[in-house]
């Protein structure tokens, strides 16, 4: 089987590329940029396929697309911060939903079917009611940032493929994930990493911080990628699926979490510059139309994630 994954140089592609190792019998395709970073497949590079491609770029992807004919496409690239969106909307609806746009077409023009797994995101709910909690695949969707916005993009950009063209899309709308290889801006990441600079000396021992009064809803990355791949095994096209624990946690009990890890005595500051226009206050999902499609459940605890995600910045810090 070929697989292709776009994203694979970050946090969940080289995850998943992890995990289709382990299962074999799969020929790993990933996309990288010039300038992408490969620190988190430095130590599968000998065993996957890299290849220059930008998503944006429709002629390139429909070249990458054309020599791999792929059985399987997991479209992870993206502009993944939410932050980020406000500080560069158009890069972020231009990466997320042309980036697609051009997945789908060249997979239309080349007439080849793939199954296409398109990481969606909790954040696509955005204002969600105390009555509407956990949140159902039902929900209605009130995007509260331009990432959100692109990810409802992407999302209803696949249920239109699959209803005009019959291409083998499946959604996922996966809610937070984090462990080892997380980006440093996100919030397990950054406060691990900052953590682990405190304990080095490297840095003084305060923790700068957002908002903690969000709750969100965490798996383990490595839960994550199964569930991905399960998704392609016995997920429907033209569905959408959960992908989340059921369990909302205070951003502040993640911190107390971290922080219960160390010896380290550390003072909390908030950060203005770390607070959002509009937060998204809370989220939790119920999974259970993913679960019953495909006998997954997330198996690693929350506290044995942010243990190894530590650990890495200990490694790095
Ligand atoms: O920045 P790079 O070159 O290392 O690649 C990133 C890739 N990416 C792109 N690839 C090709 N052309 C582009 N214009 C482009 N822009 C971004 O997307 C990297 O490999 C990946 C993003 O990785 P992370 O920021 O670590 O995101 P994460 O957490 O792995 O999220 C995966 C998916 C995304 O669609 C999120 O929106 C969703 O899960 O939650
Ligand atoms: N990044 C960050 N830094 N977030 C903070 C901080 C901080 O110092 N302090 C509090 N937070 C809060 C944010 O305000 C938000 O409510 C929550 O922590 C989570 O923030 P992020 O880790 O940045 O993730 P996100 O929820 O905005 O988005 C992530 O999850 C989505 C759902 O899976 C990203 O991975 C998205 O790409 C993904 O779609």
């Amino acid at each position: 089987m070929r697989v292709l994954i776009t994203g694979i140089t970050g946090f969940v592609g080289s995850h998943l590329a992890d995990f289709l190792l382990k299962k074999g019998d799969i020929e790993i395709y990933g996309i990288e940029r010039w300038r992408s970073k490969t620190e988190n497949i430095e130590h599968i590079k000998n065993r996957i396929a890299l290849m220059g491609c930008d998503i944006r770029d429709a002629s390139s992807v429909k070249k990458l697309i054309e020599k791999i004919k792929p059985d399987k496409i997991f479209h992870l690239a993206a502009q993944s911060f939410v932050p980020t969106s406000w500080h560069a909307p158009q890069e972020t609806l231009t990466t997320n939903i042309i980036g697609e746009l051009n997945v789908f077409e060249a997979v239309r023009e080349l007439e080849i079917n793939p199954v296409i797994q398109i990481a969606g995101s909790s954040e696509e709910y955005g204002l969600v009611e105390e009555d509407e909690l956990p949140v159902k695949e039902t929900n209605p969707l009130r995007p509260l940032s331009p990432y959100a916005v692109s990810k409802v993009g992407q999302d209803l950009l696949g249920y239109q493929y699959y209803k005009s063209y019959g291409l083998n899309i499946i959604r996922t709308r996966g809610f937070n994930h984090c462990g080892p290889r997380r980006g440093e801006v996100f919030v397990c990441s950054d406060f691990a990493k900052q953590i682990a600079k405190i304990e080095k000396k490297k840095q003084e021992p305060v923790i700068h911080v957002g908002n903690l009064e969000a709750i969100r809803d965490f798996t383990d990355v490595r839960d994550m990628v199964k569930a991905y791949w399960l998704a392609t095994e016995k997920g429907k096209p033209g569905e959408v699926y959960n992908i989340c624990s059921g369990k909302g946690w205070k951003i502040k009990e993640v911190l107390n979490i971290l922080l219960k890890l160390t010896k380290e005595k550390i003072e909390i500051k908030e950060d203005p510059k770390r607070m959002r226009p509009s937060d998204v206050p809370v989220l939790v999902g119920d999974s259970t139309k993913f679960r019953e499609a495909t006998g997954w459940k997330p198996e690693i605890p929350f506290e044995k994630t942010l243990e190894d995600l530590l650990d890495y910045w200990r490694e790095r810090a």
